[in-house]
């Protein structure tokens, strides 16, 4: 019997007959031990004050609770642990109504299946997405739910992650009563004083049947889940645990169920993948955390230009139409003008044809497109994003023309993937104003945004960069100026270590198969086929006079490139796409091309094991994202992490190359190095970083805080 229950986090006042249970834990109502505590001593007031006929439990703020507090896994538990707070509520022998605004995920999900009936506000998202941070629902969740909603219904929210609005949780029968008017407070007062009115019973989740009238072969229905996930789900470990808990839950009695489930969640715990996922999801909301933008307001961005139609012209005006934003884009002539918007339409119409957009919404978004050849036309432009030709000098033109035609404190913005940001903003009235925002192609699908930061912009354009970023639902990564900035950077030399392992006799295709069973998507070459051989190849040859002629070069894919094999789009490349398949087929003449390329260079081709690849590829990532990082063109290592989750297939499971590096090992990292440095010292060069952290007995993590 703890002392009345008042928290400085769960606050508890009468109304009448009902005590009212207050969880305020700004800023979601996190579900930490001192929330936990709160609970336990509510319910133990309610229990032990004759006067209590109903307890209402609601959340302050902007939401109910958004599930655990995820900042405690991987440290010792903090008692009462979530599922010993959910069998309390759920065992109240005085009806327990939770009230839901807002968030209601997880843990908060879990809380509110505990109680005895539910009622969800117009804007609360009610969700299971712990499979998004390698856990399961640890808190009865894949028990309470497949009762409340049927096996089926529970298991996909759990697997889809998905919020639920509140009508299709009154549907589900995962809620019983859809609030009306604003004040969940009020609504749940009501709510739970018609419950008390009408004399309505203790309702406990747990009493109701495993399997529901309408719940035709459970089993067989999670089977076929089962064969889906272990199709789609590439080694992830959770989603699996997910169904063993829930197909656990149909024949086991209740309580044993629930000490199953969670022996399955303490084995998430101790995964890996939750480490990775839960680092993933801090990391890409400290990416926003950059010093430009501290206290700093952004300028009004109400109308967008951009300059150039082309593959990343058209992505990135989809992207700021989709924002709700008017565009005005700019060609070189008519003819272009036109492309760029057949560009443009070619996105809504495929839309259309999947049934994911009606004509008349694309009419409206069209209709905020404008286009023309006349630079004036920018002249009410507040920010501006070229996107035309990788030529300074073609840039440079059209900067000029910008800083002719653009109001003052418009925000001029370069799409470049390498040129010096520095140089093109030197060479405005107003380089203040300049910044590169470097979207990924297709602009209106990839998350990542990196914002380039030149040395001579002011923090407010900064702001600016990171404002648009986040209302075009972008995920941003503030980078310096440097040749490929963060991500492309990076990707060079991982590239050159794979071409590297390719000309010493690994294949193209076993490479991508390693990568591939390390959890991306694609490996280097099929990703070289989809992008298009030749833009590298135009890279190559712009570099070839500043190369240095010491320093390894693999001809392979230049021998390709020279036959017009350029991938996807000419139908070969690395490999095969026997009419227009977008899965490739070795190429033994790729093969042949790769052996004759070995003789010129005169090596002894030697295979590596899918182990050997990955760790020399990652062996280049780690220590090349170690050198931005140390040289300050990213801030953090999170940020590298966040730019290759987010912009080039990095496995999320894995947090990152930087992460990854943190569980491999540091030193395990530098060892693999310094063995590879002996085969070539010019390549394999310790990042200077990488060697003092290991010197310090220190690890990349370090550096995020
Ligand atoms: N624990 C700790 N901190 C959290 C948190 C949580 N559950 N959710 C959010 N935060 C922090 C976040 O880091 C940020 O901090 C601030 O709150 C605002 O978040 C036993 C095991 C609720 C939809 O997966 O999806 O319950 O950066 O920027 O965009 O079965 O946060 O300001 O310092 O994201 O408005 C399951 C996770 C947990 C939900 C709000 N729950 N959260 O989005 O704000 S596992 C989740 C979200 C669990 C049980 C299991 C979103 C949101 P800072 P934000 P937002
Ligand atoms: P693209 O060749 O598909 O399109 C470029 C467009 O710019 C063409 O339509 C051309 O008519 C137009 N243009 C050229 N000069 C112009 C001028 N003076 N005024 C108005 N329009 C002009 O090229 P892209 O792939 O869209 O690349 C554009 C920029 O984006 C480049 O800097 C590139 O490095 C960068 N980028 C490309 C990718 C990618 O994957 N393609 C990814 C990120 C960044």
């Amino acid at each position: 019997m703890t002392t009345p229950s008042e928290t400085n986090v769960v606050h508890t006042a009468k109304d009448g007959d009902l005590l009212f249970v207050t969880i305020d834990h700004p800023p979601v109502n996190a579900l930490s031990v001192d929330v936990r505590r709160g609970l336990m001593a509510a319910i133990d007031q309610a229990e032990s004050d004759a006067s209590v006929k109903g307890v209402l439990i609601v959340g302050a703020g902007r939401g109910f609770i958004a599930g655990a507090d995820i900042r405690e896994f991987g440290r010792p538990p903090m008692h009462p642990i979530l599922p010993e707070v959910c069998n309390r509520i759920e065992a109240c022998t005085k009806p327990v109504v939770a009230a839901i605004h807002g968030a209601a995920l997880g843990g908060g999900l879990e809380v509110a299946m505990a109680a005895h009936y539910r009622l969800a506000m117009a804007d609360a998202k009610l969700g299971l997405p712990e499979v998004q941070l390698g856990l399961l629902p640890g808190s009865g969740g894949t028990q309470r739910a497949p009762r409340l909603m049927g096996v089926e219904a529970a298991v996909n929210l759990m697997l889809s992650g998905r919020h639920m609005k509140a009508q299709e949780a009154v549907d589900g029968k995962l809620v019983d009563r859809l609030g009306e008017g604003a004040d969940v407070l009020q609504a749940g007062l009501a709510y739970a004083r018609e419950l008390l009115a009408e004399a309505a019973p203790v309702r406990r989740t747990r009493d109701l049947d495993a399997i529901k009238i309408g719940d035709d072969h459970p089993m067989g229905v999670l089977d076929a889940i089962q064969k889906d996930v272990e199709k789609k789900s590439r080694g992830l470990f959770s989603p699996l645990k997910v169904i063993e808990a829930v197909r656990a839950g149909l024949s086991l009695p209740f309580d044993e169920a629930l000490d199953n489930e969670r022996k399955l969640f303490l084995q998430c715990i101790d995964s890996p993948q939750r480490a990775g996922l839960i680092h993933a999801f801090f990391a890409e909301r400290e990416v926003l955390k950059v010093p430009e933008v501290k206290n700093v307001a952004p300028r009004t961005v109400a109308r967008v230009g951009l300059i150039g139609g082309g593959t990343m012209g058209a992505g990135i005006a989809v992207a700021v139409l989709d924002a709700g934003l008017p565009v005005t884009m700019i060609e070189r002539d008519a003819e272009a003008v036109a492309r760029g918007r057949a560009n443009v339409e070619k996105v809504y119409n495929g839309l259309i044809a999947k049934g994911r957009m009606t004509e008349s919404a694309k009419a409206d978004v069209m209709a905020r497109f404008n286009t023309s050849t006349d630079y004036q036309a920018l002249a009410q432009a507040d920010l501006v994003i070229e996107a035309v030709f990788e030529e300074m000098s073609v840039k440079k033109a059209v900067f000029a023309e910008l800083d002719r035609v653009c109001k003052p404190q418009a925000v001029l913005a370069t799409n470049t993937s390498y040129l010096d940001i520095n140089e093109i903003a030197a060479s405005v009235s107003r380089p203040q104003d300049v910044i590169g925002l470097h979207f990924f192609s297709p602009a209106n699908i990839m998350k990542l945004l990196e914002i380039v930061v030149p040395t001579q912009v002011s923090a407010d354009v900064v702001a600016t960069a990171f404002a648009l970023a986040t209302q075009l639902k972008k995920v941003p990564v503030r980078a310096g100026v440097c040749d490929g900035f963060i991500g492309n950077r990076i990707l060079a030399v991982y590239r050159a270590a794979a071409d590297h392992m390719m000309e010493d006799g690994c294949s193209p295709y076993e490479i991508d198969a390693a990568m591939r069973a390390f959890g991306y998507p694609m490996g280097p070459f099929q990703v070289s086929d989809l992008a298009g051989g030749d833009i590298g190849w135009a890279t190559r040859k712009r570099r070839a006079a500043t190369r240095d002629p010491k320093a390894r070069y693999v001809q392979i894919a230049d021998r390709i490139c020279e036959r017009g094999w350029f991938g996807q789009k000419t139908g070969r490349g690395y490999y095969l796409y026997p009419a227009g398949a977008r899965t490739g087929e070795p190429d033994p003449e790729v093969l042949a091309i790769i052996d004759a390329e070995r003789a010129r260079a005169n090596i002894q081709p030697q295979a590596l094991s899918s182990e050997q690849i990955v760790r020399k590829y990652m062996a280049a990532m780690i220590n090349e994202g170690a050198n931005v990082v140390h040289q300050g063109i990213a801030l953090r290592p999170l940020d590298v992490d966040v730019t290759f989750v987010h912009g080039y297939g990095f496995p999320r499971h894995r947090g990152g190359p930087m992460k990854y590096a943190d569980m491999y090992g540091l030193d395990k990292v530098l060892a693999d190095i310094q063995t590879f440095a002996k085969q070539d010292p010019l390549f394999w060069q310790p990042s200077p970083l990488l060697v003092q952290l290991v010197k310090d007995g220190k690890n990349f993590d370090s550096l995020n805080r």
